[in-house]
Formats: C-alpha cells, structure tokens, sequence
C-alpha cells in the first residue's frame, strides 16, 4: 500500500511536478528512463511543458532529451509538442517527434544502443544537467528501484547532476529484483560475466547519493503501450517459412535440439513468430535475449514454454500490464530486465549465440537492408538495436512483407536507398513468399535466390529484368548493378506515388 511504501527519505523529498518544472533550467539537457512506451517519467514532462506555455518567453526554452528508446507521448510527444526540443537521442518513434525531425526541425542521432551509454560517459554528448526516472521503490540509502524498464537509467543517474524520481505506486513493489544492473567499466575490456540467458551479474537497485536526490512525486499511471494488434496473415506466412528453417536447421545439427535464444523486434511479424511457437508442439522450450518483450510473450507462458526472458522492457498493453503484475509471485523468476548497454552488448550476444529476427523497411538483390529511412532521406524510428543483434547474431534474420501500401511499394528494391544491415551481416532473408538462405552464397547467387523466394509476383519480372540489365552494363561482375537505374524504383515512387510502372496515381479532389 502507499502508506508502507513511503518511508522518511520519500516524504521528506516529496514536492509537487509543477515545483519540479520550477526548478529545471531553461537549458534542459534531459536523461530519462525509458525504453519503448515502458517505464518512463509520465507527469514532470508534461509540468516542464506547461511551464514553457505559460512562459512570457518560451523561446529561452531549449531542451535536449536522452532516453533508452522511444517512449510514451507523456514524454516524448509532449516535450516535442513544445517546439523547444532540439536534440534527441537515440531512438524514436513518435509521430510529433518523426514530423519534426524530417521537418529538419529537430536534430535526432540514430546510433546503435549499444554505443549510446559509452559515448554518454565519455562526454561525447552534451552532458546531463537533470536525470528523471520512474522508479517503484526509493530508499534513504538512494537505492532507486526501476520500474517497467531498465534502458539508460543507470548511466542517466550516474552522470546528472540532479535526480528527480517518480515514485509510481502503480507497480507493485514486488518489483524490486526484477533488474539486474551493471555496467562495464570504460577502457578495461574485461569480460562481462554473462554466458546465460539467466545470469545475473548486477544489482536489482540503482545506487546513487541521496543528496543528489532533489524531489520526488507520486504517480499511479500504467505505460500508456499502444493495445495488442494481433498479427495479420502475411506476419504468420513468413513466421512459418521461420519455424520451418530454423527446425531445418536442428535436423542439421546447426542449431541445437535445445534451440538457441531468440531476440526479436517490435511489431507485428516478431509477435506473430512468437505466436506460432506457442502454437507448434515441435518447440518445446524457449528462451528469449532481447531487448523488448511484448504480449506475444503470454502465448509462450500459457503454453508453458517460456524457460526465460531478459530483456530491458516489458513493453505490455494495459491488459497485459495488469496480468503481468498480477502474476508476479510466478513470473519474477522467468525475467531479468537489464541496462540496454547489456541486453545489447556485441560481446554478450556473440557468446550467447542468438537467433536474432528484425523487420526491413526494404531490401536489395544482394541483402543489404534498410530499416530506417523512407526514400533514403525520411526517418522512420532508427537502427534501434536491429544492428547491435544482426551483427553480432549466430543466425540473423531479416522479414518484411514483399509488399508495403497496398503494393505501391515493392520491399525488394534494386539498390536500398539506406543501408542500416549491410549483406556481410545479414543472413536470412524472409517475406510471406517465402525464405532465402544467403549463407555462403556469391551476391549473384543471393541476387537471384532473393527474386526468386521473397520478391511479390507483381515485381517479380521487373526485378529480373534490372538483373539481367545489370549484368550487361555494370562496371563490374561480382555485384552487378546498374548505376543509372540502380535507384529509379525509388524516384518512380517519388514522382507517381509508385514503384510499380503501370500505376497511375488517381488524383484525389484536392489536388
Ligand atoms: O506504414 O502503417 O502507415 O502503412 O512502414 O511497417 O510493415 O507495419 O512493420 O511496424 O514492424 O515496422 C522497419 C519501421 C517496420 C520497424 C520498421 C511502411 C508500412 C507501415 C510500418 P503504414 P510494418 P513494422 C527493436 C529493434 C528498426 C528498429 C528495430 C523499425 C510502416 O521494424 O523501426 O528493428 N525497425 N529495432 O506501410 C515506405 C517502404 C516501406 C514502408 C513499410 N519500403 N517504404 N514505407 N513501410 N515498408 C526495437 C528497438 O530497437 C527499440
């Protein structure tokens, strides 16, 4: 109940959010907690905002925020919504924040998470004046204990000068163990200790100095995490050309018969695989290294094959919020939420050896993959973590529908007009049509196994006839392009709305 939760040091730091705005510099350089819309300051942003509205001169407002990835509208979409945001770092995902950003109104650093605590602790970065985090519990030793997410919050705390906390009594304090917190030290390369799933080699709190702690409110919110979109057909062909490989894979002897741990997006096909895996009797047993979890994770419960799960969020609907919570006496020992420097850790992925299945905004003939820009210039989200997985996986795993806005765009491109993934890293190439194995193969022979398996009918040809156009005109035979075309599918949709030549866009009144 409240009343056990608030011990002396809470109450004596306890202030209102609209004080907390008060005492923030105009100059904000924000570290928050949060990693995707899960565990992330929810009531203070919204004071700071309210404060630059009121103010007489809003434009001496200027805030840089740092969080773990996008988070809630709470935060992300409220301080973009001031229009004195002008950096953010490292990852979004907020319609407010994308508008801004490709207004190039908002400067935004797309970088691999697993870099962001490095650079943050080096100086690299504008540094931290104000740290906010949600926490569940607040001890008088300033032991600070996170809530639905770990993300940056360790090196957030470590490096502000002042911390201000909000104390969510949403969650039960139950909580506390769930994290398991460490960071590596900087320049020392020594090994970080983790050859599990399930290791743990941290702390479950945050220490810091109490007296760096300058305010804390009380909050009751749930994560405002967008409902459970249930997968669609296309997401449950291409999990089961998955389930097929990778079960190939086992009768190989490459994978073993105990499987490997899976890391896996966010969105609508990752949920579907998990999906399909609570469904299929000839999996068994699984085990997760990843970086967010989702819904899908309850499939895997309810048919009592979820072995173990560390993750940095737990990025639940409210039903699944209050599910989890209810059950935490049985969950907590199937969890570990870690610092996203850790979920995330090359050296930890590569020693575990992961399984990794991201999501592709488009691919080319030779597997490079982009996963973030539309038409090579507009920011989607970010790399996210995609590239700390893909690169470092054991197996890696790119999906994507062949077809994107009802078939205007083709996911298949001759040359992506962003590499996020380049063809070194990736290994598996998937849509509903079907699955390329590009392991040991030559580009060509990549070239013409991606048309063949992955790419929609409707393109099929016209990606045949650009390779076979290729390979008379190119410079070089080893990856045969054509340079004067190699992006023409892209200036087509720029131009007609199309990658597809015989569409015509239809003029809508408007226009
Ligand atoms: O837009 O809904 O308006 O039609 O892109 O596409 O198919 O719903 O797929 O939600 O999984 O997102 C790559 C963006 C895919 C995501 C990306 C349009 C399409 C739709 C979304 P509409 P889908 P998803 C874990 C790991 C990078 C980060 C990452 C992503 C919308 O997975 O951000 O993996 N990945 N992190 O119509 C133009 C194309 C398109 C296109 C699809 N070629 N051109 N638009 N769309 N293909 C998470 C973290 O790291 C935190």
């Amino acid at each position: 109940s409240s009343e056990s939760r608030i011990n002396s040091f809470i109450k004596s730091k306890l202030m209102s959010a609209e004080d907390i705005a008060e005492k923030l510099p105009e100059k904000l350089t924000l570290g928050a907690s949060g990693f995707t819309p899960a565990g992330y300051p929810k009531v203070i942003p919204g004071a700071y905002a309210q404060r630059i509205k009121n103010s007489k001169n809003p434009e001496d407002f200027s805030i840089n925020l740092y969080t773990g990835a996008s988070t809630g509208d709470e935060l992300d979409g409220v301080l973009a919504r001031t229009g004195r945001l002008k950096l953010k770092i490292p990852y979004q995902s907020h319609p407010d924040l994308r508008k801004f950003i490709n207004q190039g109104k908002l400067d935004f650093i797309d970088m691999h998470l697993s870099h962001v605590s490095r650079y943050m602790r080096e100086g690299i970065f504008p540094p931290i004046n104000v740290a906010i985090v949600e926490a569940c519990d607040v001890t008088s030793d300033g032991r600070i204990y996170l809530t639905n997410s770990s993300g940056m919050s360790s090196t957030y705390l470590a490096l502000a000068k002042d911390i201000y906390v909000e104390l969510n009594e949403a969650h039960p304090l139950e909580m506390k163990g769930l994290h398991d917190i460490y960071l590596p030290e900087l320049h020392t390369g020594r090994p970080i200790n983790i050859d599990y799933v399930d290791d743990r080699i941290g702390t479950p709190y945050i220490r810091v100095n109490p007296e760096r702690i300058k305010g804390i409110i009380l909050t009751n919110k749930f994560d405002s995490s967008p409902g459970f979109k249930k997968p669609d057909d296309a997401s449950f062909k291409i999990a089961n050309h998955i389930l097929d490989f990778i079960l190939n894979e086992v009768e190989h002897g490459r994978i073993p018969k105990k499987l490997l741990p899976f890391q896996s997006g966010v969105g609508n096909v990752a949920n579907a695989v998990l999906a399909c895996i609570a469904k299929d009797n000839r999996f068994k047993s699984i085990e997760m290294y990843t970086e967010v979890i989702q819904d899908s994770i309850f499939d895997l419960i309810d048919s009592d094959k979820l072995r173990f799960a560390s993750t940095t969020a737990l990025t639940f609907s409210l039903e699944g919020q209050k599910r989890f919570f209810n059950q935490l006496t049985e969950l907590k020992s199937k969890f570990i939420l870690r610092p996203m420097e850790i979920s995330n850790n090359p050296e930890v992925i590569r020693r575990i050896g992961l399984i990794t299945m991201n999501t592709a905004l488009e691919a080319d003939i030779y597997g490079n993959v982009n996963s973030t820009h539309v038409l090579g210039s507009a920011m989607m989200n970010g790399i996210g973590g995609s590239g700390d997985f893909t690169r470092n996986a054991y197996v890696s795993m790119f999906m994507t529908p062949s077809i994107a806005k009802g078939g205007k765009i083709s996911s298949f491109v001759p040359m992506v007009s962003h590499c996020d993934h380049n063809e070194h890293s990736v290994q598996i190439m998937v849509s509903e049509q079907g699955l390329a194995d590009l392991r040991a193969k030559t580009p060509k022979q990549r070239a013409e196994l991606i048309i063949e398996k992955c790419v929609h009918p409707m393109y099929k040809d016209q990606l045949r006839d650009y390779y076979k156009q290729a390979q008379r005109v190119s410079f070089g035979l080893h990856t045969p392009h054509d340079l004067q075309q190699a992006l023409s599918w892209h200036v087509r949709l720029q131009q007609t709305g199309s990658m597809h030549p015989d569409y015509q866009q239809t003029k809508t009144k408007d226009t």
